[in-house]
């Protein structure tokens, strides 16, 4: 829990590979090989949820080679670009989803996510008079982290407990959220709470908008397969438990948000509706389905 916030994990994932593959010592190709397929499995194992982690060690290990260090050298340059691509993709978010924030808005935003703080302060940078409504996103409370920075950069912002979203959403023009995953159908999976602000966004008429870079969709959803929930320790939401004989603690750290509570889907590459995502996973990712099966 070090590394938070799924493109940083991503990123993180990415420099940990290049700087293992640096000063990995291997007398062959196939032992270099597998040690970096162990390294990748040790991270993947890190997080179940984040596609973006999947999605990054699957770019920065994927190479053809037939000399050492011609593997070596592979991993470092996919890595650099990876890491380069995703800080590119987040300004581009930025760009393209600030263009739905009008002068006078107010926005809703939750948890911390750098693409959705990417499309708010870019809005705010053109010289459009926002406001912004940050949910303290329980438990972990990231929301703290999002209005500090948006408190940096000067950005009026209020600070909401998560179940006051439903008293406040009469006052918020759009929503604005990050991504974890984002399936085939674009089913959107985020930090817990996202789904019941998307219902309530709903119920109001008020646009909700997520903002994601491409590897933040999951191409093994095209198979079927369904994002593992993670679940985290108790201890996050009720430090003490002992003292009680009969009460457990269920503490998901993400939910699941259907696709018709969903507007719009910025990514670097463009703005679409959800159901273009397949879209994304075939094009943008290049996946292959013979490809996915044997991964
Ligand atoms: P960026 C976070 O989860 C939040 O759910 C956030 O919406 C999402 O990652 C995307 O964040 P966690 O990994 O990649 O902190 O846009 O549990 O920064």
């Amino acid at each position: 829990m070090e590394v938070r916030g799924a493109g940083r994990i991503a990123r993180a994932a990415a420099e940990a590979l290049m700087d293992y593959a640096v000063s990995l010592d291997a007398q062959s190709l196939d032992e270099f090989n597998s040690k970096i397929e162990r390294a990748a499995e040790i991270l993947l194992e890190t997080r179940p949820t984040a596609v973006s982690l999947y999605n990054a060690v699957w770019i920065v290990t994927k190479y053809k080679v037939s000399e050492l260090e011609d593997a070596r050298r592979s991993v470092v340059i996919n890595a650099k670009r990876f890491i380069d691509n995703s800080e590119r993709a987040v300004e581009k978010i930025g760009e393209i989803g600030s263009r739905r924030i009008r002068d006078g808005d107010t926005v809703l935003t939750h948890c911390n996510s750098m693409a959705a703080i990417s499309v708010i302060s870019t809005a705010f940078k053109a010289g459009k008079n926002i406001q912004v409504i940050a949910t303290e996103s329980r438990p972990r409370n990231q929301g703290i982290l999002t209005v500090e920075m948006l408190d940096e950069q000067g950005i009026p912002t209020t600070l909401i407990v998560d179940s006051a979203v439903r008293s406040i959403m009469n006052k918020v023009d759009l929503v604005v959220v990050g991504a974890d995953v984002i399936t085939s159908n674009g089913t959107l999976v985020n930090k817990i709470g996202t789904s019941q602000i998307a219902l309530i966004a709903h119920e109001a008429r008020t646009s909700f908008m997520v903002a994601a870079e491409t590897y933040k969709f999951s191409p093994k959803t095209i198979l079927g397969e369904l994002v593992p929930i993670e679940e985290r320790s108790s201890e996050e939401v009720l430090p003490d438990n002992s003292k009680y004989k009969h009460v457990k603690v269920y503490n998901p750290a993400f939910d699941v948000t259907p696709h018709q509570y969903i507007d719009l889907i910025c990514t670097e590459v463009g703005a679409i509706p959800p159901v273009m995502s397949y879209m994304i996973i075939k094009e943008k990712l290049g996946w292959e389905l013979d490809e996915l099966a044997s991964s």
